[in-house]
């Protein structure tokens, strides 16, 4: 159901107590609250983005130390691939630095998507914008789900970026619901936005309809050398209360707790995980910066007795400890 600015607003304003009973109550209702599912990421193309994006290590115009690495070959998919089903993965999410695919890249990338299939593995990439007729190429190839961020509210968008317009992320998003691929969209915290801006975002995302299966909460990553470097730290709390407004709001999508786990303590991932939130990246590397290692995060889902989520199913599997 869609929300207006103001509707989520209200949302972020309660007391925190009944904010968080609120969004166990939500969470309850549609999935198995202990069961977390568990997305594992891969770097196929590495720097040299032309676009502008002042979060990002991978925009060609900072200089961030981060090397660029053409894509990679599909042997070297696979072998990760099968490394993360190992450990427990059920959806392997392959990352590209590029404002959008040329369709040589995108045959290639088809090959991978079957290839991880094959795998037993469900998929996703997040290639950035797409023209006309590629999210049926990719469709075709029985990709599961395209992330592709709105990250922001409208109005803070232009302070982030400015290479792309909120307008063209919508367009892309319409397409990939257009070719019958689930939706992945989410964005980015405490990047000097408001919290109306927060609320903003959330709205937009319930606006979308249908609303995204996937929606990853990111915290920011400060790398040295993007323009959001030395941006103020989001209060810890803040970013709780965002999860927990975004479960209340999208209440049958999967809340992923996404970058950012490893400048949190565990007692502040536990309160994301009461709050709603019910998908992690699982694995040692997100796209170029660390994520918690797959042992760290069995112990702590031993701890708090939770158990990965089966694809598509709300049943559980061990988890690696
Ligand atoms: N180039 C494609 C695009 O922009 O859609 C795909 C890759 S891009 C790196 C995917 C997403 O990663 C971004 O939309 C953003 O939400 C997230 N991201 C990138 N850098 C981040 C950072 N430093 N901290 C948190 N999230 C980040
Ligand atoms: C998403 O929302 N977060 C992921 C994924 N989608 C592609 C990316 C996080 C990147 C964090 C910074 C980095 O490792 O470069
Ligand atoms: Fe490029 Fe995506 Fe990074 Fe923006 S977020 S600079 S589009 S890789």
């Amino acid at each position: 159901m869609s929300l207006t600015v103001s509707d989520v607003e209200a949302l972020f304003d309660l007391p925190f107590n009944d904010l968080i009973f609120r969004a166990q109550g939500v969470h309850r209702r549609h999935f198995d609250p202990n069961a977390v599912q568990l997305s594992t990421l891969l770097s196929i193309k590495t720097g040299g983005c032309p676009e502008d994006c002042g979060y990002c290590s991978q925009s060609v115009r900072v200089a961030t130390g981060v090397d660029s690495q053409p894509l990679l070959p599909l042997d070297q998919v696979l072998a990760a691939a099968r490394a993360a089903k190992a450990r427990g993965a059920t959806r392997f999410c392959m990352g590209a630095a590029w404002r959008g695919p040329k369709d040589k890249d995108l045959a290639q990338v088809a090959e991978m998507i079957r290839g991880v299939k094959a795998l037993g593995l469900e998929t996703c990439v997040t290639l950035g914008l797409l023209r006309e007729g590629q999210a049926e190429q990719l469709a075709c190839a029985g990709l599961d789900y395209y992330n592709h961020n709105l990250d922001t509210s409208r109005s803070h968008y232009h302070e982030v970026i400015h290479t792309h317009a909120y307008e063209d992320r919508l367009d892309t998003l319409g397409k990939v619901r257009g070719a019958g691929i689930k939706v992945c969209c989410g964005g980015i915290m405490g990047m000097g936005e408001s919290r109306r801006d927060r609320a903003a975002f959330i709205a937009e995302l319930t606006a979308l309809d249908p609303p995204p299966e996937s929606v990853p909460i990111n915290l920011l990553v400060r790398i040295p050398g993007t323009p959001l470097a030395d941006v103020p730290a989001l209060e810890p709390i803040e970013f709780v209360r965002t999860i927990a407004v975004t479960r209340v709001a999208l209440p049958t999508s999967v809340v992923r707790l996404s970058a950012g786990r490893t400048q949190m303590p565990d007692h502040l991932q536990a309160l994301c995980f009461l709050a709603g939130a019910n998908s992690i990246f699982y694995g040692d590397k997100l796209l170029t910066t660390p994520n918690p290692r797959a042992d760290t995060d069995g112990a702590l889902f031993d701890r708090l007795g939770l158990r990965a989520m089966a694809a598509e199913k709300r049943s559980s599997t061990p988890l690696e400890s």
